[in-house]
């Protein structure tokens, strides 16, 4: 064992100041835990939040809090223009056309839960097909098979390869006139895979098929342009892209905004109520029933100056060299087995050990200072596909390290030692 843990160590590499820099920004890394520096390699479940972004919701509150919408007041005013100054950043960042097309929800699984509800139920009917990736999170399951069960609709599986990439052989022979909604991530939360997203939108749109963009783990990782997607709806969440949690996004392609009825009913969401009549309000705020996430959405606004302020393309590059760096550490582990090999993959990684429940591994590893998520990763199917209960999961970000990825390397071989594994 001291051999493999010799030549693991004899291969360092050195993190470029600019991501020292970074990491500057970032108060949590500086964290102790069981007496160790903090390894934060759990970002897939929730990424950390810059200073500028605590700072901004901080301002917020000290200074301009109140109610959207609705005062003629100063204070409500400026609470209104900083909310709708935020959507505005987030049409920009996402190039969309029109601010109509950014319905600010409390997350990925609201966003995907109000697009089931207001286009699947009045756009699906008994025999209808709903087809579902085999790597989806539940928050892009659970909710059709919610409407499905509601519609008489059917839940058809778009099947994976092996290595944890999309069937698209199988996708374009599935894609009959049955099929009403396409529903696939960006980027999958359990495998690292990175969907043909443009393909797939083309092959939909010319059969008049919606689809149903997860975009949770790919907003914080790359840019993302909805319109060169081409998508109908894309969803994503603030905290997984350095902002805070309770607030998301859900993209619509104007024109079927347009057409759909309100998910939610409440304040603001309307124009005019009387008993016998209601009209709703313009878009994008009939969608957004009550009292929005105010500070949340100040926050993802400033989230997204904080990676408009940073260089993305050295960023993506760093985090693939991450990548490359962790699973060379890795492969020289003895029993591991990295689950998802996809080509062009995000800086994550899931894997199994021989022998050694992930729980036991997420353990040993907490007892070492890393964070790193296990289990099914709200990805049952996924897991069932590959016949194995859970994984553990190393999801990087930016700020990453490589030495946070030699203190992982090292925590892993402590649990082959106690476990003792071979290969
Ligand atoms: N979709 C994907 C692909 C996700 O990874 C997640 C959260 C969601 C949807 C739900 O996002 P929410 O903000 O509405 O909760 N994924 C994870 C994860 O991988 N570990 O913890 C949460």
């Amino acid at each position: 064992m001291d051999t493999v843990s010799n030549d693991i160590l004899s291969q360092k590499r050195e993190t470029p100041g600019r991501i020292l820099e970074i990491r500057r920004d970032f108060p949590i890394l500086n964290r102790v835990i069981q007496d160790k520096p903090l390894v934060y390699l759990d970002n897939g479940a929730s990424t950390q939040m810059p200073r500028q972004v605590m700072d901004t919701i901080t301002a917020y509150h000290e200074f301009h809090h109140s109610n959207v919408h609705r005062g003629v007041h100063q204070l409500s005013q400026e609470a209104t223009d900083l909310y709708e100054g935020a959507r505005e950043k987030v049409r920009s960042f996402i190039g969309a056309k029109s601010t109509k097309e950014i319905v600010y929800t409390s997350g990925t699984t609201a966003a995907i839960n109000l697009v089931a509800n207001s286009y699947g139920t009045a756009n699906l009917t008994k025999g209808d097909k709903i087809l579902i990736s085999n790597m989806e999170h539940h928050a892009n399951i659970v909710p059709w098979y919610m409407i499905a069960r509601k519609t008489g609709a059917e839940i058809v599986v778009i099947p994976i390869h092996d290595d944890g990439s999309l069937d698209m052989d199988a996708f374009v022979e599935l894609l009959d006139e049955k099929v009403k909604i396409v529903c696939v991530n960006h980027v999958s939360n359990a495998l690292g895979t990175v969907n043909p997203i443009n393909e797939i939108a083309v092959l939909c749109r010319e059969k008049n098929i919606a689809t149903v963009v997860d975009g949770a783990q790919a907003i914080g990782h790359f840019p993302v342009d909805v319109t060169d997607l081409g998508v109908d709806f894309y969803a994503f969440s603030g905290h997984k892209m350095h902002g805070p949690t309770g607030i998301g996004i859900l993209y619509g392609r104007e024109e079927l905004l347009e057409s759909m009825e309100p998910f939610m009913g409440g304040g603001d969401m309307i124009l005019s109520v009387s008993f016998d009549e209601i009209s709703w309000n313009e878009l994008p705020y009939k969608f957004e029933a009550g009292t929005p996430p105010i500070a949340q959405a100040i926050g993802l606004g400033a989230a997204i100056d904080y990676l408009n302020s940073l260089d993305r393309e050295f960023l993506e590059s760093y985090e693939q060299q991450l990548l490359e760096y962790a699973n060379e550490k890795l492969s020289q582990i003895p029993g591991v087995r990295i689950i998802g090999t996809a080509e062009g993959k995000i800086s994550l990684n899931s894997f199994v050990i021989n022998g050694v429940h992930p729980h036991d591994i997420g353990t040993i590893l907490d007892g070492e200072g890393v964070a790193v998520r296990t289990g099914q990763h709200c990805a049952e199917p996924v897991m069932d596909r590959f016949g194995i209960p859970a994984t553990t999961r190393a999801s990087m970000a930016f700020y990453n390290t490589f030495e946070e990825i030699d203190a992982l390397a090292d925590a892993l071989l402590k649990v082959t030692e106690l476990f003792d594994v071979t290969d």
